[in-house]
Order: C-alpha cells, then sequence, then structure tokens
C-alpha cells in the first residue's frame, strides 16, 4: 500500500522525512521573469529583484496536472493545500484527485483544504505522518484529520497588503478603510479561511507582543508552534524565546518561508502556525 503526501508550495516544505512527500510549486511572476517556488528558488534574491521591480506582479497556482504528476504512482494519497478563500489550488488538486481515482479505479486521494497558508499547513503535514506511522487506515486517518484541522490556528505579521490588494485577495475597500495599505499587521487566517486584521503594529516588540497575544487568546496552551519568517531569524528566534517564556514546554521550530508565503509576507513578515 503505497501512501504519499503531496502539499503546495504555500507550506514551506520540501521534504519530509520518512515519507513520500512532494511540494507542487505556486509561481511569482514579475513582467517577464517568473520564479517557481521550488527547491532552486533563490528567496533572497526573488525579494531584491521584487523591491527593484516597480510593476504588477502576481502568484498563480499550480495546475491540475502539475497534482497529477505529483501523484506519481501513489496508491493512497493525501494532498493539503492552502486555503480555498484565497486560491485556486484546491480547486485544482480536487479535479486532479477526480481524475487520478477515475484513471485507477481502487486507488484513493482526498484533498484536504487547510483553510490557511504556511506553518499551519506544515502541523497538517507533520499530523498527517504521526498517524500514517501508527498504522491508521485511510478512512480513518481522514477522519481524524477533519478534527485535527479546526484545532490548528495561524497568526502572522505581514509587512504590508500591498501584494494581497494588489493580487485581489484582499478587497483595496477593507484595505484603506481600515488604514491598512502601507503598516505592518498582525492578523489571523479566519475560520472561512481569509485574512482577518487584527492589529495594526509599530515596532518590533509590539508586533511580537500582538502575535503573543492573538496566541493567548487563541487558546494556545503549550503545544506545537511552527514559526516561519522571511528573511527575519533574529526576530523569529526572539518570538520563539517569547514562547518559551510563557510556555516552557512548547515544542517549537523556526524556518524560513518558501517563496509564495516569502511574496505575500515580504521581507521580515512572520507566520506562525500552533495548536490549540
Ligand atoms: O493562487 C495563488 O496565486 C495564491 C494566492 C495566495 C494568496 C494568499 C497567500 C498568503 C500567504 C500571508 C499571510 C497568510 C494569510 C492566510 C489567510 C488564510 C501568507
Amino acid at each position: 500500500m503505497q501512501f504519499k503526501i503531496v502539499a503546495d508550495s504555500a507550506a514551506d516544505l520540501l521534504s519530509m522525512g520518512g515519507v513520500d512527500f512532494t511540494s507542487v510549486p505556486l509561481t511569482i511572476t514579475a513582467g517577464s521573469t517568473s520564479y517557481v517556488d521550488d527547491a532552486d528558488l533563490n528567496i533572497p534574491r526573488m525579494i531584491e529583484d521584487l523591491k527593484a521591480y516597480k510593476g504588477k506582479s502576481i502568484t498563480a497556482c499550480p495546475g491540475t496536472g502539475m497534482w497529477l504528476d505529483a501523484f506519481g504512482d501513489a496508491e493512497e494519497i493525501v494532498c493539503v493545500t492552502i486555503t480555498s478563500g484565497l486560491s485556486g489550488s484546491y480547486n485544482a488538486a480536487c479535479v486532479a484527485a477526480e481524475e487520478y481515482m477515475k484513471a485507477h479505479p481502487g486507488r484513493k486521494v482526498w484533498v484536504l483544504d487547510s483553510l490557511s497558508a504556511g506553518p499551519e499547513m506544515a502541523l497538517m503535514v507533520e499530523k498527517i505522518i504521526d498517524l500514517h506511522k501508527q498504522g491508521l487506515p485511510f478512512e480513518e486517518l481522514r477522519a481524524e484529520m477533519e478534527r485535527y484541522s479546526k484545532t490548528t490556528n495561524l497568526t502572522f505579521s505581514l509587512e504590508s497588503l500591498r501584494n494581497l490588494v494588489n493580487n485581489g485577495r484582499v478587497s483595496q475597500a477593507t484595505a484603506t478603510l481600515a488604514g491598512l495599505l502601507n503598516i505592518r499587521i498582525v492578523g489571523i487566517a479566519s475560520d472561512e479561511g481569509t485574512l482577518q486584521p487584527v492589529h495594526k503594529c509599530r515596532g518590533e516588540k509590539r508586533t511580537y507582543e500582538g502575535l503573543l497575544s492573538v496566541m493567548k487568546e487563541h487558546g494556545f496552551k503549550g503545544g506545537r508552534v511552527r514559526i516561519a519568517h522571511c528573511m527575519n531569524e533574529a526576530g523569529a528566534q526572539t518570538m520563539a524565546a517569547m514562547v518559551t517564556a510563557q510556555w516552557p514546554q512548547a515544542d517549537i521550530q523556526v524556518y524560513s518561508l518558501r517563496g509564495l508565503c516569502s511574496f505575500y509576507a515580504e521581507e521580515r513578515g512572520m507566520l506562525i502556525g500552533y495548536e490549540s
């Protein structure tokens, strides 16, 4: 029984130990240059290029064909996608799943809509691996993941909403009315899988305190925390130390965002996935 996990690159994961895992890249395009969000992407370089580029930059989700290629020849496949509230990735994966099951009767593909991005997706992938290693049959794993995915959360700080507004992922009206366009914000993934601003933040310290207060408010009790940042290792380590100070037993990992999340979070941006 060949089991496989496939996630789009909004999960910021390139490989996972001890399991068959494939990342399906989204793409960032600025003018005539395209950045495929795979292992070869040089993120600091992309961020530098984008700073210098004054035209419109856009992103695109993987098409059905890319999901199908990633399925390979596996018999049981679980996909995790970026929120269907902001991207077509979930839809493309669902179409691929239907086609794959039609072409290979008896095989199973389940697509989990994370209703989130980045490290919350990573928590889901980690949990799928745990459950698979425990030997859970496919249907039970699916039921358990439906439950688990309701217990994970995402909070983040973004340097601005510029790329989200320019790409139509957050409405211009919302951003301008709230005066959020050119200021760092702390926000959360809403239950519907859309971006919900929570605070405007000036200064690093206020930002980290804002993130911490969101975690507290949303019931973090010291489980897994995944902190992913765009070229902000020092800030992410400060954040990790603040979490440890409050919850010494927390299981924390810090790592870099890949291309898609870096594009939207911008330099210094930070995404935190946590259990509650
Ligand atoms: O299909 C596409 O082109 C991808 C569009 C993605 C748009 C949103 C990406 C967000 C990345 C920023 C903060 C997290 C917000 C999550 C809210 C659910 C990360």
